[in-house]
């Protein structure tokens, strides 16, 4: 196959078709040469002194800084790109936590990595040929290139069946890419860290996401606490899993801890959207169909995050929609309203004010 080079601000459609194709896919010039020098900082800071992991695993020549978002201002920021999630959340689905993220040194090294799949996380459990697990962003924090080990990929291995390993005659490629861009792979994805010939480190920093309802391989809310994740941007407390999965997985009192924390300001979707009695009256459908008209039908601009509660508030109505068994609607109802309050939050969020006024009047 020959590689080919997505460019920054290429659209999530474009980029998910070439990986639905191929298993993976490189954007050219996601962050810049500053953000990658500070993360390189703090990736030389925190690893000083480490030696090359052990486990057969990793190769022999990889020195990996673990939780390097509670590490790293750099990766926060990598972490807040809205193309990151919307991306994964295309594979995972809605509300995706944060698997891990690393500072990937590769050092000089006798033999590459050898190819695995990284979704291997989750084994036996969620048997391969089933929906996506996990997508994997690798920044690449200085050149990577074949001879100093670019990671290597196997193109449209996220189709094998179990049981089949990469032999002679697959192709390999390898990601070459300038500092800056990131290669990007689904947990499918036969894959590994070249080997590097040269005296040079090789650095990538990768972040990986996982479905939501999935255990993350580190633990983010001991990493990143509550005192440190307030000041965080809200897509970056989200994944750190202070948002409940749709309302309902990783709840505190049955709400987003990012709520009860007062991290986002709250907001009462049953008092914009419907004015009545109890629950069972906030008319979520009535939300969806008004924040689409307001934005998307009048070409109004709207918040990337906004967009990807609209879209997840969008899943739930439809499953609603589909659902007649009363004690499964009560559930979705409760997933429905998180999803509508994050939709609303947003929109105060970004200063959407006339909005969130003009839906106070259509509910009063
Ligand atoms: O460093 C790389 O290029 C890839 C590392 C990797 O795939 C892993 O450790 O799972
Ligand atoms: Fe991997």
């Amino acid at each position: 196959m020959e590689l080919k080079y997505f460019q920054k601000g290429s659209s999530v459609e474009d980029v998910k078709s070439y990986i639905d194709e191929w298993g993976f896919a490189v954007v050219a010039g996601a962050s810049d040469d500053e953000t990658m020098d500070s993360i390189a900082k703090d990736m030389n800071r925190y690893s000083r002194g480490m030696r090359p992991l052990e486990m057969e695993f990793f190769g022999g020549a990889l020195i990996k800084v673990e939780g390097f978002v509670a590490k790293s201002s750099g990766m926060v920021e990598l972490l807040n790109d809205p193309f990151l999630v919307d991306l994964s959340e295309e594979y995972l689905g809605a509300d995706v936590l944060m698997n891990a993220s690393g500072g990937f040194i590769l050092e000089n090294g006798k033999r590459p990595q050898p190819l695995h799949h990284d979704d291997v996380l989750y084994s036996p459990f969620l048997p391969r040929g089933g929906p996506e697990s996990m997508v994997n962003f690798m920044f690449a924090v200085t050149d990577f290139t074949a001879e100093n080990g670019a990671t290597r990929m196997v193109p449209g291995s996220h189709k094998w069946p179990a049981g089949r390993l990469p032999g002679e005659e697959d192709e390999v490629v390898d990601i070459a890419m300038r500092k800056g861009s990131v290669a990007i792979w689904l947990g499918s994805t036969w894959h590994g860290a070249g080997q590097n010939k040269t005296d040079k480190q090789r650095l990538g920093a990768e972040i990986a996401f996982n479905c939501g309802w999935l255990r993350p391989h580190e633990a983010y809310h001991l990493l990143v606490p509550p005192a440190l994740a307030r000041d965080m941007p809200p897509q970056v407390q989200e994944v750190l899993g202070y948002k409940a999965h749709r309302g309902m997985l990783g709840c505190l009192e049955q709400r987003s801890p990012m709520e009860l924390f007062g991290f986002s300001k709250p907001v009462p979707v049953r008092a914009v959207v419907a004015a009545g009695e109890e629950r069972g009256h906030v008319d979520l459908y009535e939300l969806e169909a008004w924040v689409k008209q307001y934005f998307l039908t009048e070409n109004r601009p709207l918040s990337d995050e906004a967009r990807r509660h609209l879209k997840r508030l969008g899943e739930i109505n439809a499953s609603r929609r589909g659902t007649t068994n009363r004690a499964d609607l009560d559930m979705l109802e409760v997933v429905a309203e998180a999803q509508g309050r994050g939709l609303v939050g947003c929109l105060e969020a970004a200063g959407y004010t006339d909005a969130v006024e003009a839906l106070r009047r259509v509910a009063a």
